[in-house]
């Protein structure tokens, strides 16, 4: 159980302070976003259930965009294990684990705290694969340009209904392991059903990190978002991210700013 967000229990965690925890993680976030920004990175947040593959689209996605010449690079988080961050090390991406042991969601403040371990100003695109779960990461803003949902096509297709705070959040849905449809009683028109109820601009996309089905797409995908985002062009890393001196800054660095590296 989540000690900081209680999953929306306001017997555990009181309104109150649920709404404090959530201004104060957005002004984590605001400040994660203008560091992404400046160093020309996009920053995606992955979210989904436990074992739809987020890790498995990553290590797809290293081979899919091997030629763009980006730079990838992630942090990883879990409750109690580094296995993903190991996972996507060996698939040719630069990666941190972030465990966060009770957590049940990531927030900004770890996000940003784990910055200071990854090199991820010298990236292109940076994924933080979220906790697995499809309740309550969606609310916790982290600095992410987009927010990329990974549902597995032996969720069910009624998930999207069920859990419908997730995939509104959701910038684009990645329906995954496609390759296991032949051997499933899977609905595809239903699920799709579901997403369009629930997605305000619904972008969905069907892929197989097994076979690889549809991570061209997903590569495309992440292209426009770098051309929207005014990333394209950009030379990440040169812009070493100072804070003003009279911009209040809470994460407890020396005086005059810092930099991450
Ligand atoms: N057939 C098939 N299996 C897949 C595919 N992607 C992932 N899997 C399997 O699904 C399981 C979970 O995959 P992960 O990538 O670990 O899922 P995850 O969402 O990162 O899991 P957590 O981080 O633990 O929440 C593994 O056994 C994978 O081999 C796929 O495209 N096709
Ligand atoms: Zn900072
Ligand atoms: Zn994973
Ligand atoms: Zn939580
Ligand atoms: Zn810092």
């Amino acid at each position: 159980m989540c000690t900081t967000c209680g999953c929306g229990d306001s017997e555990l965690v009181p309104v109150e302070l649920h709404e404090k925890i959530l201004a104060g993680n957005d002004r984590a976030a605001r400040h994660n976003r203008e560091h992404f920004l400046e160093a020309g990175v996009l920053a995606l947040n992955l979210m989904g259930s436990p074992g739809a593959g987020k890790t498995a689209v990553l290590e797809a996605t290293a081979r899919a965009a091997a030629g763009k010449g980006w730079r990838l690079g992630a942090v990883s988080a879990d409750l109690a294990t580094d296995n993903d961050a190991v996972r996507l090390e060996k698939a040719g991406i630069p990666s941190k684990a972030i465990t966060t042991g009770q957590a049940c969601h990531l927030d900004a403040e770890l996000v940003h705290r784990s910055l200071h371990g990854v090199a991820w100003q010298k990236t292109d695109v940076f994924f933080i694969e979220n906790v697995g779960n499809l309740v309550c990461p969606a609310i916790y803003d982290l600095g992410q340009a987009a927010n990329v949902v990974v549902l597995s096509v032996t969720e069910g297709e009624d998930k999207p209904l069920k859990y419908p705070t997730m995939f509104l959040a959701a910038d684009l849905v990645l329906i995954s392991k496609c390759d296991l449809i032949p051997h499933l009683d899977f609905d595809m028109a239903s699920l799709e059903d579901a997403l369009a109820r629930v997605m305000p601009r619904p972008q969905v996309l069907k892929v197989s990190a097994r076979t690889g089905e549809g991570m061209d797409a997903w590569v495309a995908w992440l292209a426009a978002r770098r051309l929207e985002h005014g990333l394209v062009g950009k030379v990440a890393g040169l812009a070493a991210h100072v804070h003003p001196a009279a911009q209040p800054h809470g994460h407890g660095h020396g005086p005059g700013g810092h930099s991450h590296g």
